[in-house]
């Protein structure tokens, strides 16, 4: 399998996070890549190669065009006000206020945040959108040759919406790429979301859509971010009802119970028959992970990774989350051998 990866990630690298009160040094950090990248090369992968561009063609479809404005503009706007720290939102429009972006800064962030945490900084947008291209390349490259492959993205992307951002993500890698396959000719895609926590964003794209069946499992959003979206009760409107499926899990979730949401959410993907599958593929699942609540075990990540290889589909990995440092390398290689070598 191949990967695509880029070095401008760490472009992306905010000094602070806002968690608890606090500033801390951000969970999503450039170290993710570095471990990754050394756990694939130790295990006999081949080395990542660099994406190509990125054709704005498919991001324009996920995204609205205010947004991309929005991120293009906001650092160098935080700037000429003077600010000095990294830019995060502090007033949110919240319910009964006015859904207009303002022209100041801080409107304009919390118009577009759907959680506050997330800091931007100078090279944001380069590193966010040098994550959408390796995800659209290792689109591309799903065909005869190669029936899968594994987009090492970072930033993540299952949290940024139509006109979204927040949960660390800024472009929507997993959207962008099943909009790519639709536009190279799939009439179908499935994604399944197996990171910790809902794809909101994911979600939100393509809620009103057939085209793409998105199936997502996390933690129960009454106890786990991003807390205002990922209910089972969530199912799509107008063409895209019933193609929406959220399997929300309780605290302590062991693989036992992790799995058999798996095997229905699989049993649904195959129903749909989907001319390709991604997988929005965080390993925050994991039983020391940080800041989640599901109990997996590193054994697990292989058996899940050898349960989706049975769908024989095409299959596109995109990095989402994972906060155990040290384990994420092995956390996420086991389940691309797990499906490798089913
Ligand atoms: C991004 B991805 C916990 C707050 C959680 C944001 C989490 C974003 C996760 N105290 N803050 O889905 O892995
Ligand atoms: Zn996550």
């Amino acid at each position: 399998m191949k990967t695509i990866a880029s070095a401008d990630h760490h472009l992306h690298f905010p000094k602070g996070e806002l968690s608890g009160g606090e500033f801390v040094r951000p969970f999503e950090c450039p170290e993710r890549w570095d471990y990754i990248t050394r756990a694939l090369a130790t295990s006999g992968f081949s080395t990542p190669t660099e994406p190509d561009a990125l054709s704005m063609d498919a991001v324009k479809k996920v995204h609205s065009m205010d947004y991309l404005q929005f991120l293009e503009s906001v650092w160098d706007q935080w700037e000429a006000e003077g600010f000095k720290g990294e830019a995060l939102p502090t007033v949110i429009p919240a319910r009964r206020m006015q859904q207009r972006e303002p022209t100041h800064v801080d409107g304009r962030l919390g118009y577009y945040a759907m959680a506050i945490e997330t800091a931007i900084t100078k090279g944001t947008y380069a590193a966010a959108k040098s994550s959408a291209a390796c995800a659209q390349t290792a689109a591309k490259l799903l065909g005869p040759a190669d029936s899968s492959a594994f987009a090492l993205c970072r930033p993540p992307g299952h949290h940024a919406g139509i006109d979204l951002y927040g949960g660390y993500c800024f472009l929507n890698n997993a959207a962008i790429a099943a909009q790519t396959l639709l536009d190279n000719g799939a009439s179908k895609v499935a994604i399944l979301d197996v990171d910790f926590h809902h794809g909101n964003g994911t979600q939100d794209i393509f809620y009103n859509r057939n085209d793409v069946l998105f199936v997502s499992l996390h933690g129960d959003p009454l106890h786990a971010f991003p807390h205002f979206l990922g209910y089972a009760d969530e199912t799509g409107i107008d063409e895209g009802e019933g193609y929406n499926i959220n399997y929300p899990m309780l605290p302590g979730t062991p693989y036992s119970i992790w799995g058999d949401a798996l095997a229905d959410a699989l049993d649904q993907i195959e129903r749909y028959l989907p001319d390709a599958l991604i997988i929005s593929l965080g390993v925050d699942t994991y039983e020391k992970d940080p800041i989640s609540f599901f109990k997996l075990t590193s054994d697990d990540f292989t058996r899940y990774g050898q349960a989706i290889s049975k769908l024989k589909l095409p299959t596109l990995f995109v990095m989402e989350g994972g906060y155990a440092v040290e384990e994420i390398g092995i956390n996420t290689r086991n389940v691309l051998t797990g499906f490798m070598n089913q």
